[in-house]
């Protein structure tokens, strides 16, 4: 089991406890307001992926702790530091100050933890109105950037966020990901798990935080434009070549492992462009193409950057809905005349989401695939 030390730090009234209470602690935004500060140093193991252990250090943000943290605590709070995320509120009334602390904590993690990872959120920015909000935001970015090069630090990263929308889970997830050994083994798996199944994309959520940790998307190739779309004349062989064969792999892990093995002329059919035909080399062995060259639907464009993180924003709500109706979450299917989206548990600490635009592949050969890559994936996604 890994112990990983997160330092929160910024400001009192920044949002610090608020951030983490939704991230990891089941909260909605809305019951963030009733929180109280919080008085010296909140220590919060969270466990990430099973057994990732954050020890998370929210150190409360008023001036009287502050003395403390860099006097008398000095040691304590900042040696061992894997991660440091300091809090900006874009609302502040007294930048200033809030730079005064930023330069002070950016000291002491380079004195006493120099390989701690930093990230800096500016927060609140819901505070600031849509036109606005770009140009504030890099206007507050270059301050930061200039701070941290007076200091000597060149690696950090800075998210603009807000808990009322989805910037909290993109600033979350790509730290938490940090912390996550062998992600490119993990993502590139993942991107042939979405050649297997034909679809457009595939993101891999943690199981408790429902933060997105990998993703993969179809390639798009020019001619998916120019295929057929729902009632076209693709035939329905190809939904069958997306199956992986439900029987028992040879070591007992049954699906990926087992699946119907393309022919010599399928494997070298490399001019398909629905992604069903599989290097023999991805994963052990995967389901194969039919003879027939299907044709599909033009991908589903993406409308949204941000949709994966507003995914997860809505299913967790919807989630913890469940869990206070005495139900258990297990998954959904969401389908409109475009693409199909399957939510499901996948591996104990994951759960998958798969987009399907084409409308050959059939809601059975999705499904199927996602439970017979369950063992296979388990094998990936880190235990750390
Ligand atoms: N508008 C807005 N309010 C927020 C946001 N995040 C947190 N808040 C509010 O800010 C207030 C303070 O949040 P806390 O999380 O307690 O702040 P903190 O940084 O932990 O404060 P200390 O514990 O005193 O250091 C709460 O009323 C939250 O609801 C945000 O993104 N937007
Ligand atoms: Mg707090």
């Amino acid at each position: 089991m890994a112990k990983k030390k997160v330092l929160l730090m910024g400001k009192a009234h920044s949002g610090k406890t608020s951030m983490r209470s939704i991230i990891f602690a089941n909260y909605l935004a809305r019951d963030t307001t009733r929180l109280s500060p919080t008085l010296d140093v909140e220590h919060h193991h969270v466990r990430f992926l099973g057994d990732l252990v954050l020890n998370l250090w929210d150190c409360g943000g008023q001036d009287a702790f502050y003395e403390s943290y860099f006097e008398r605590d000095r040691e304590t709070i900042f040696r061992s530091v894997e991660l440091l995320i300091y809090v900006f509120d874009i609302e502040s009334d007294s930048p200033e100050k809030d730079f005064d602390h930023f330069s002070g904590v950016l000291e002491a993690i380079e004195e006493n933890s120099p390989d701690a990872r930093i990230f800096i959120l500016v927060h609140k920015m819901d505070l600031v109105s849509l036109e606005e909000r770009e140009a504030i935001f890099e206007d507050r970015k270059r301050v930061i950037e200039q701070e941290c090069s007076n200091f000597g630090v060149e690696h950090f990263h800075i998210f603009g966020t807000s808990i009322w929308d989805e910037t909290l889970y993109k600033a979350w997830s790509e730290i938490v990901t940090n912390l996550i050994p062998n992600i490119r083994l993990l993502e590139s798996h993942l991107n042939t798990f979405c050649k297997v199944c034909d679809a457009d994309e595939v993101v891999l959520f943690e199981r408790a935080t429902f933060l997105v940790i990998s993703q993969a998307q179809a390639e798009s190739s020019g001619d998916d434009h120019l295929l057929t779309g729902p009632g076209g004349d693709s035939k329905e062989a190809t939904t069958q070549a997306a199956f992986a064969s439900p029987s028992g792999g040879a070591d007992g892990v049954p699906g990926l492992d087992e699946a119907a093995q393309p022919s010599a002329d399928e494997t070298n059919d490399t001019s398909s462009t629905t992604g069903l035909v599989v290097p023999p080399d991805d994963l052990d062995s995967a389901a194969g193409p039919s003879n027939d060259t299907p044709r599909h639907a033009a991908r589903t464009p993406h409308f949204d950057a941000h949709r994966f993180e507003k995914i997860s924003n809505i299913v967790k709500q919807f989630k913890l809905s469940c869990g206070k109706a005495q139900a258990q979450f297990q998954g959904m299917e969401v389908r409109n005349s475009r693409f199909s989206a399957f939510i499901d548990a996948f591996t104990a600490n994951t759960y998958i989401m798969v987009i399907v635009s084409n409308p050959n592949v059939h809601t059975a050969a999705t499904l199927l695939n996602i439970q017979n890559a369950r063992d296979h994936f388990e094998r990936f996604i880190p235990r750390i």
